[in-house]
């Protein structure tokens, strides 16, 4: 029984555990209860007992009840829910989640001052609106942006609605407000799940941009699609003119579709994808584009990633002649994990090539960043350490750098 009393022990653990901890880490968190159950260390009578148990904790429900799950599959889900729905405040009207991102950097250039900066301090409000999952809003805030960049004219980062189980569209849910542009893999992914203390340069030129419009998402395990239409004036400003953008993301997971015919193999998580921007000609009015690919493959502990991008008319709204330069760049990136001996610790290595105007000669770049990540709690408290070597084509800088990063998200 000492063996059954641990290994449920276990379980209340990883149940509890995926409080504020991402989908990925719940899905790793199910599969060691399902282990548990297969390897008989926990019976689902001990299942039903911690679900019981959780139960008796939580708020009596004001809606009727749903439909009790049947499969296994169902009532893990339910308990994931019930658990994350205790981190959930009821305010007035509606939830309230409270969340939070803080990254500290020591870093040393070897071309300006060597400086400590508070390079995030993100804080996220997020629920339910009057209660009704179906509708949901978002506001996201961080004061130390606009102490890094002085031209943004405020902490607002996402003020997002969201409209969730969309009527006569399974599947896809549509976002209103300002948020995040749907390009490029790194800059869509959280901030607070970097494999690098900064994201490469065409993951924060042309990714991690926010604007102000309505986007479109469908979702299914095998292929995620967004299509938006923004002002095109970019985070915090207001539209300059009629024209209005538009952008889209692609990605297909083709393994998961192999798991859907009921394939055993066990290849890993692999996605492809393609993103873009466009804003056409129109009146005074200069193109604008963005295309880009990318690719992504994970098997055991080993990740590999690859992007590709080139954009055309970097210029602000207002200029009065059409900017032709292009600008591409790619990265590729290799992560290993040193499990199982020290299953917390990463190495990361990524290869980057930049130029910024196709125009002109001897101004591309290309930087090499090797890296350790030390997961304490995942990626909710981590510490990295990185070293930024930059070649440039022309006259070498001594601009290497070396990066020391602690974050911390709840
Ligand atoms: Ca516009
Ligand atoms: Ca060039
Ligand atoms: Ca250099």
């Amino acid at each position: 029984m000492g063996v059954n009393r641990w290994a449920v022990g276990i379980a209340s653990c990883l149940v509890w555990s995926v409080i504020g901890v991402s989908s990925a880490a719940a899905g790793e968190s199910d599969a060691l209860i399902k282990l548990l159950i297969k390897k008989g260390l926990i019976t689902e009578q001990e299942l039903a007992q911690v679900e019981g148990e959780l139960a008796a904790q939580q708020p009596k429900a004001t809606q009727p009840a749903a439909e009790a799950p049947k499969t296994l599959e169902e009532r893990l889900a339910k308990l994931e829910k019930d658990v994350g729905d205790k981190s959930v405040i009821h305010v007035g009207q509606g939830t309230l989640k409270l969340g939070g991102l803080v990254q500290g950097w020591a870093f040393w250039d070897g071309n300006d001052n060597d400086r400590f900066r508070i390079r995030r301090a993100e804080l996220k409000f997020a629920g339910d609106i009057l209660g009704d999952e179906r509708f949901k809003y978002t506001i996201m805030i961080d004061p130390s942006q606009v102490q890094e960049d002085n031209t943004r004219r405020s902490v607002l980062q996402d003020a997002i609605f969201t409209i969730d189980h969309l009527p006569f569209l399974p599947h896809h849910k549509v976002d209103l407000g300002q948020y995040k542009l749907p390009i490029t893999e790194e800059g869509l992914r959280s901030s607070a799940k970097l494999d690098f203390a900064e994201r490469s340069l065409i993951g924060r030129t042309f990714g991690d941009q926010r604007d102000i419009g309505a986007m479109l998402t469908g979702e299914w395990p095998y292929v995620t699609y967004q299509l938006g239409v923004f002002n095109g004036s970019g985070q915090n400003q207001a539209d300059r003119d009629d024209q209005k953008d538009l952008a889209a993301r692609i990605v297909v997971r083709p393994l998961k579709a192999l798991e859907l015919i009921g394939s055993e193999l066990k290849l890993g998580q692999l996605e492809l994808g393609i993103s873009g921007y466009h804003r056409p000609v129109h009146g005074s009015t200069f193109n604008k584009k963005r295309l880009g690919y990318e690719a992504r493959y994970e098997y055991q502990n080993l990740a590999l990633k690859w992007e590709y991008m080139f954009g055309q008319g970097t210029a602000s709204g207002n200029a009065t002649t059409e900017n032709t330069n292009k600008a591409l760049g790619w990265y590729a990136q290799a992560g290993y994990t040193f499990a199982p001996w020290c299953p917390n610790l990463q190495g990361v290595i990524r290869f980057e090539n930049w130029d910024p105007n196709e125009l002109v000669s001897l101004d591309k770049e290309h930087d090499l960043t090797v890296g350790l990540n030390y997961l304490i709690a995942k990626h909710n408290a981590k510490v990295q350490l990185d070293w930024v070597h930059k070649d440039e084509q022309g006259d070498e800088i001594g601009n290497d750098q070396v990066i020391g990063a602690f974050q911390y998200a709840f």
